[in-house]
């Protein structure tokens, strides 16, 4: 009986093909996995392990944390912390860094995750995800600080997501294209389903918040506009809409059948840049968008070049098919 490539014996031959003995990269990446099948297994309880709805807490951005969040990002923590890689984590719902506690041995790598992305989605059963990036911690304290963690995009040596869907997925990058992997639950592996993915460089999709348009900038409105004017526009074909307000199944829409995808530069809260997150959301999806053939850029600059400023620091993103998001950066040129 054939069973398939294992994310492990994957990860291995990667490693092989390197030619690196450098082990300590792939033993992190098996921790994340673990950590996503636990994360896995408390959000397909749903309502039956009874943690479902809001807590009174907010995360540091403000935001009202699940029940889920405070729960998932604890599994991350308790499942990565004592393997001997990490140097120290950051996540979505922790204001500060987390270091790694006295009683583990402290490794070369820095993790940045969002334990569950979309977690407005959990209360209604609709798909979330988890999000992790990884980069390498250069100095010798015991305590790295945010600063340490402050690298631009460019610098990650992997990252990816899990998506917690019909299926649960994991699709990750080291900077060797994209692959993908879906967790057969009857052996508890993630088995490579879908080898070297790729963005479809066209797309008549696009994926918008389209309540926000009053506040977005002109070259959006332009885009979206000539969009939706379909056949009779200036764009001379019809668009389709999608917007699952879940950033991971999103980007996976994407990846599997092109499209769009805008969480635009918006005037709503002038204090913000955008919505989503460069250092647990933008950069990680944006590394695997262009590793898989697409771009990722603020409208104005490539993501992946932006320098961190804070470890929440919020960014514009447009990315996705790559001659889409080009006519899109187009219109921000002629601004
Ligand atoms: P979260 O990390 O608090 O879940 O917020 C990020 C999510 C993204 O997954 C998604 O693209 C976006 O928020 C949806 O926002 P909105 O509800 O404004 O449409
Ligand atoms: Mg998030």
């Amino acid at each position: 009986m054939q069973i398939g490539t294992t994310i492990t014996q994957f990860l291995a031959d990667e490693q092989r093909k390197l030619n690196t003995n450098q082990t300590d990269l792939l033993e992190l990446m098996g921790q994340v996995v673990t950590a996503c099948k636990v994360i896995a297994t408390a959000v397909n309880k749903g309502a039956l392990s009874g943690v479902m709805g809001s807590l009174d807490t907010e995360n540091i951005q403000g935001e009202t944390q699940k029940k889920l969040d405070v729960i998932t990002n604890e599994i991350f923590m308790q499942t990565t912390e004592r393997g001997g890689q990490l140097a120290a984590m950051a996540s979505e719902e922790m204001d500060d860094v987390y270091h790694i506690p006295g009683q583990y041995p402290r490794g070369k790598y820095l993790i940045v995750f969002d334990p569950l992305d979309g977690s407005s989605n959990v209360d209604v059963n609709i798909s979330v995800g988890t999000i992790f990036s990884i980069l390498e911690y250069k100095g010798d304290s015991a305590t790295p600080a945010a600063a340490e963690f402050l690298q631009p995009g460019t610098q990650q040596v992997a990252a990816g997501y899990a998506l917690y869907g019909s299926s649960t997925m994991l699709v990750i990058t080291t900077g060797h294209g994209v692959n993908g992997f879906t967790l057969d639950v009857n052996i508890g592996e993630f088995l490579l389903t879908h080898p070297n993915m790729m963005i479809a460089p066209d797309t008549k999709e696009f994926a918008i918040n389209a309540s926000n348009e009053r506040f977005w900038e002109a070259p959006v409105q332009r885009y979206v506009r000539e969009c939706v004017a379909g056949k009779t526009g200036p764009r001379g074909r019809d668009f389709n809409m999608r917007w699952v307000a879940s950033m991971v199944a999103e980007v996976h829409r994407i990846i599997i059948r092109g499209g769009v995808f805008m969480y635009p530069k918006d005037t709503k809260d002038p204090a913000k840049a955008g919505k989503l997150r460069l250092m647990y959301e933008a950069n990680p999806m944006s590394f695997i968008v262009e590793q898989a053939g697409g771009i990722s850029s603020t409208g104005r600059q490539r993501i992946l070049d932006v320098q961190p400023e804070g470890l929440h620091q919020r960014v514009p993103v447009i990315l996705g098919s790559k001659n889409e998001v080009e006519v899109i950066l187009s219109y921000h040129k002629d601004m």
